[in-house]
Formats: structure tokens, sequence, C-alpha cells
């Protein structure tokens, strides 16, 4: 995971962040379904949970199989805006995936991070 800053990208957080109330804290993933390396049975839905609210329009994430390509996914926020709940319109077929996660928390700070699983 690395941070980084763009000013722009900075600029439009900081509104956002005021019009929010007091700014959180820097976000970090803190699990997810599936979990990180773990072997599973075929699923139609990947989430992830924050440990901070995350903004909407700058946190999603992308499911790419061994090919490398990007599996067709929906990827919506909880009302808390901690979850971000992916679902796609069939179950994954066996292989191994890699979940490529970009977030931007209400202080500013973006994140990013990546882990694999695999359907059996
Ligand atoms: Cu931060």
């Amino acid at each position: 995971m690395r941070p980084f800053h763009p000013a722009p990208f900075v600029a439009v957080v900081a509104a956002v962040a005021l019009a929010a109330g007091p700014a959180s804290a820097h976000a970090r993933l803190v699990s997810s379904n599936p979990a990180a390396n773990s072997i599973i049975a075929p699923t139609r839905t990947v989430s992830l949970t924050f440990s901070e609210r995350s903004v909407p329009a700058f946190s999603s994430f992308d499911v790419v199989n061994a090919a490398g390509e990007k599996v067709a996914i929906r990827v919506a926020a909880s009302e808390d805006g901690k979850t971000l709940t992916g679902t796609m319109t069939r179950p994954l077929a066996a292989g191994v995936y890699r979940v490529e996660w970009r977030i931007a928390s209400s202080d500013g700070h973006r994140m990013t991070g990546t882990y694999s699983f695999t359907v059996r």
C-alpha cells in the first residue's frame, strides 16, 4: 500500500471532508471476503472492509483473472462507507484471482493494494 497526494485530488477530497464534518483518519484494509490467499468455492461477491469511511467517487476495486482480464463487476459502498461489495453476474470460474483496490479516505489520502484468492 502506498499513499500519494495529487494536488487536484486532495482539493476535491478536502471539500468533501469539510462537507462531511471532522476529518477522520487514514483508511486501511481490515478484512475481505474472500480472504487473502484463501481457497474458496465459486462466488459471485467480493467485499472489502476498511478501517474508515471511504469517498465513494474515488474508491473501487477490480477482480483480475490469471490471464490479466478484469472480471465484469458492479461495486457498491455500504451505508457506513467502510465496506465495498462487488457483485458479478456469474460465479467466478476455477482459477486464481487478484483483487486490486484503490480507496480515498476523507483525510485526502489515497491508498492502493492487492491480494489474491483461488476459486477451486
Ligand atoms: Cu490518511
